[in-house]
């Protein structure tokens, strides 16, 4: 398989994803500005939508969309634990994470990080993510994980999009059980690695 990944972009959720379930894969950097892979390509022609993550199958058929990306990985690697078996109540939680991830956290970012998004638009969208950290942090009491004990699809996505706080002044501490779960991702081993791999830590 081949993920096309920007660094700290969202595709560090499948990115992730591959490491944790021990999956044999390869990456290739897309410069999302210009659109132009590590390798020369033209994005636009791996991905008519312009955005990663792209994961490219055995097959040769491409996969988009990051929420159905990572459970195709964990899916494809069933032992890894990564996602609950499809059908059962478990799955449909995880699902319920990841849409929630996707809806109300991933895409309030991208207008606060546009240069010609109005300050009063960046504001309200600061103070909506507020909101929904505050009823995460109430979720994350007394859980490692927001499954419970074990580590699934959906902590690689809310940490992706977690990391991002920092880039728009938004301390995770005022939402102790969120920055403690926070931390605990940060310090899974194939988590670093992954950040590692895109230079994102040393
Ligand atoms: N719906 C897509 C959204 C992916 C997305 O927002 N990708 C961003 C990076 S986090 C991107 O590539 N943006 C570049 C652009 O839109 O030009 C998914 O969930 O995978």
């Amino acid at each position: 398989m081949k993920l096309y990944f920007a660094p700290g972009a969202c595709s560090l959720s499948p990115h992730i994803v591959l490491r944790e379930a021990g999956a044999r894969f390869e990456l290739e950097q897309v410069n999302n500005a210009e659109k132009k892979t590590k390798s020369g390509e033209d994005f636009w022609k791996v991905n008519p939508k312009g955005q990663v993550p792209v994961l490219v199958l055995d097959s040769g058929e491409k996969l988009t969309e990051g929420p159905v990306i990572v459970q195709y990985i964990a899916d494809h690697s069933p032992a890894s634990g990564l996602a609950p078996a499809a059908g059962t109540m478990d799955r449909y939680r995880v699902q319920e994470w990841l849409n929630f991830t996707t809806s109300e956290l991933h895409k309030t970012f991208g207008p606060i990080f546009r240069p010609t998004t109005p300050d009063e638009f960046k504001k309200l969208s600061k103070e909506n993510l507020g909101k929904r950290f505050d009823w995460l942090d109430k979720q994350l009491a007394g859980r490692m994980y927001l499954m419970g004990d074990k580590f699934t699809i959906a902590d690689a996505y809310l940490f992706t999009v977690l990391r991002w706080t920092a880039r728009i002044e938004i301390d995770l501490a005022k939402w102790p059980n969120l920055k403690a779960y926070f931390d605990r991702v940060a310090a899974r081993p194939k988590v670093r690695e992954a950040m590692k791999a895109e230079g994102l830590i040393q």
